[in-house]
């Protein structure tokens, strides 16, 4: 096993320039898919990746594949990678630590003289954040076959374009079926990211090694009711849309909690009120829910007893309420093989670890569908996330980038 040179300041110097391709001013990080920010950013990583001499293709919707071709180029590479988009108002490290990182291992792995049998293949993920479409992991979505190109063709943002147009005026061409890739693609995908929460932090470990990701289910709440004059319309006479959707989120969060479970959560996290004037009654809700959790039967509990708690809201308040589920998805479980061999990784780099569930979602989720995957987490400050004061420590990062060029070196070999 030849030890990885990684070179963390150029790691750092590379993630803050990344960090400063954003919609808004720094801290802040907003990379929304699509956007001038995304595409500058994608020019920049693409940058990186030729003057590391590797080979770049891009898949009809903007997946990004960057390989380093191995010796037995017949055989499936190992991929890693990541997403380079970000929500609105987000940090500099959530997805990018795996691009950024993954492309770093590649480069320790050369300058170690390292030579692999197996092509190792970074991918950057298109529209891993749910934020243009209202869908998340899109882009590995598609390659794993979980959103079809037909379903795909339909979707809209919230100035009701579509992803044909956006992505055609971001210049990726092709159909759209040809995102999807075979079960025989790749031998294996390891993905690395900040772990979004603070066990690692609290635990004083230095890895994580992901064993399960949780199932996520978002959907959308259309509440209707009727509008009118806030100082005429009299109490009795109401059917406020926006006072029955704070009964359905307070029900929400309660049908959560009352799992039983640490590992069941739920958001409300979009909240659009019409026609949202203060001297208005507000006649129609849309709320957009996040409910997950890493046994998929204990999240669906909470959805049943959430669509409960709205009949009877509809009952004791006169308004409509449907539901639109946009997604819910199965956990996955990451391949016990892959587990181990990043355990030996980081024992051969002298890094504590411990297994652990990923909460958060990531395109390994629908790797899983195509691969055998694992995910490699390094704490992030007091487990912050989604926010701009996100943060990873550089020795961190480093040790991450270590034991995943390691595990790479292994598998590719
Ligand atoms: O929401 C998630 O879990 C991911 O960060 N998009
Ligand atoms: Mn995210
Ligand atoms: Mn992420």
């Amino acid at each position: 096993m030849l030890k990885p040179l990684v070179k963390i300041d150029i790691v750092m110097a590379e993630l803050a320039a990344l960090a400063r391709i954003s919609e808004g001013e720094p801290p802040v990080v907003t990379r929304v898919v699509f956007s001038d920010a995304d595409l500058r950013a994608r020019q920049y990583v693409k940058q990186l990746c030729s003057a590391a001499r590797l080979s770049i293709r891009e898949d009809a919707v903007g997946n990004t594949f960057v390989r380093w071709e191995g010796s037995e180029s017949g055989l499936a590479p190992v991929a890693t990678g990541s997403h380079i988009d970000a929500i609105p108002n987000a940090g500099a490290y959530d997805g990018t630590v795996g691009v950024l990182g993954g492309l770093e291992a590649i480069r320790s792995l050369q300058r170690a003289g390292f030579q692999p049998r197996r092509s190792i293949e970074l991918i950057l993920f298109t529209s891993e954040e749910p934020t243009r479409f209202g869908i998340g992991c899109l882009g590995s979505r598609m390659m794993g076959g979980v959103l079809s190109a037909d379903r795909a063709r339909q979707l809209r943002d919230k100035q009701e374009r579509s992803l044909d147009d956006l992505r055609s005026s971001a210049g990726f061409a092709g159909g759209l079926e040809s995102v999807r890739l075979g079960s025989d693609t790749y031998h294996a995908f390891i993905e690395l990211h900040i772990e979004q929460g603070p066990l690692l932090e609290r635990s004083g470990t230095d890895l994580g090694v992901v064993t399960h990701i949780a199932a996520p289910a978002s959907l959308r709440v259309k509440i209707e009711g009727e509008g009118g004059h806030a100082g005429a319309m009299l109490m009795p006479d109401r059917h406020d849309a926006l006072a029955a959707a704070a009964e359905l989120i307070l029900a929400l969060e309660s049908a959560a909690k009352s799992t039983g479970a640490i590992d069941t959560v739920a958001t409300v996290g979009v909240c659009e009120v019409f026609p949202g004037a203060v001297n208005s009654v507000p006649s129609q809700v849309v709320l957009e829910i996040d409910v997950r959790d890493t046994d998929a039967g204990r999240r669906d509990s909470v959805l049943t007893s959430l669509k409960r708690s709205a009949a009877a809201t509809e009952g004791s308040r006169g308004v409509c309420i449907s539901f639109e589920t946009v997604n819910a998805d199965p956990p996955a479980t990451c391949d016990p093989r892959l587990v181990e061999i990043v355990e030996a990784s980081a024992a051969a780099a002298g890094v504590s670890s411990c297994r652990m569930v990923s909460r958060a979602y990531h395109d390994s989720l629908f790797l899983a569908r195509l691969a055998p995957v694992t995910m490699i987490f390094i704490p992030c400050r007091a487990g912050v996330s989604h926010r701009p004061d996100e943060f990873a420590e550089p020795a961190a990062i480093e040790r991450g980038v270590e034991v995943l060029a390691r595990t790479l070196q292994t598998l590719s070999r």
